[in-house]
């Protein structure tokens, strides 16, 4: 993808209306401080349009970045600040759920997990439930870069282990500072979302076809389980 234009379009804090875009949606999902501004700044070939920092920050809102007019990046909040209120935290599951549920664009849910640690019980909780949502998470293993080469392989097995993820699932191993991995996941982004407007063409020809790509989400969600985040 050739980066001609990017901008953030649309900031959503808790009592945002979530906007209504017509583009294919991309989520980025992730722990604070696990590399998700970084990430995002590296695909747009940007600097600093997403904010990094080494503290984690205190605004929390769901960040929509316009890209070639094309496709939007959706920067979730961070979860794991353990100064947050849990009744903050409820809000904030809340809005990620509403956009998870109600966003008619959303092709891609990118958990992003740190690749020298074992998920945390917040990144399993976190995966478990974007699975309940009726995705199937693409996992990044972000700074790549601060583990030896030899060792890639046996981060990215206690990944796959420690979420237990859907057999198949991809694990993107990615720095910001080398770059590495950029390439595969933007491969990744195009594939999908071309895909996925086939898919569509046939979901029209007939809407009873049923299409294991895409986030099919169910009616009765009476046992739905709540967000649980916890201080970490
Ligand atoms: N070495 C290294 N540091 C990184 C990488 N990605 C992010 N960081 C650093 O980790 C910190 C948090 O990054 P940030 O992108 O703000 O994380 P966010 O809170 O998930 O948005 C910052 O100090 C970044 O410079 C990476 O791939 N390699
Ligand atoms: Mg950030």
């Amino acid at each position: 993808m050739v980066i001609k234009n990017v901008q953030l379009e649309t900031v959503c804090g808790i009592t945002s209306v979530l906007p209504v875009n017509e583009k294919p949606e991309i989520a980025f999902a992730g722990k604070s401080n696990v590399g998700k501004s970084s990430l995002i700044n590296a695909l747009m070939n940007r600097k600093a349009l997403a904010r990094t920092s080494g503290t984690p920050g205190k605004t929390q809102t769901i960040n929509f970045y316009n890209i070639n007019d094309a496709l939007y990046f959706v920067d979730l909040p961070g979860y794991g600040y353990a100064s947050v209120s849990n009744s903050v935290k409820e809000k904030w599951g809340k809005m990620i759920e509403k956009y998870l549920k109600t966003s008619g664009q959303l092709k891609i849910v990118f958990l992003l997990i740190d690749i020298r640690h074992e998920p945390s019980e917040n990144d399993k909780n976190m995966y478990d439930w974007i699975v309940y949502q009726g995705f199937h998470p693409i996992i990044i293993a972000t700074k790549l870069d601060k583990i030896n080469r030899s060792q890639k392989d046996k981060h990215i097995k206690i990944i796959r282990d420690g979420l237990q993820v859907v057999p198949g699932t991809k694990i993107f191993p990615f720095s910001a500072l080398s770059k590495q991995g950029r390439d595969e996941i933007w491969d990744y982004i195009d594939v999908v979302c071309q895909l996925t407007d086939e898919v569509k063409v046939v979901e029209q020809r007939n809407s009873s076809t049923e299409t294991d790509i895409e986030i099919q989400v169910g009616e009765d969600r009476s046992n739905e389980p709540e967000v649980m985040i916890k201080p970490e």
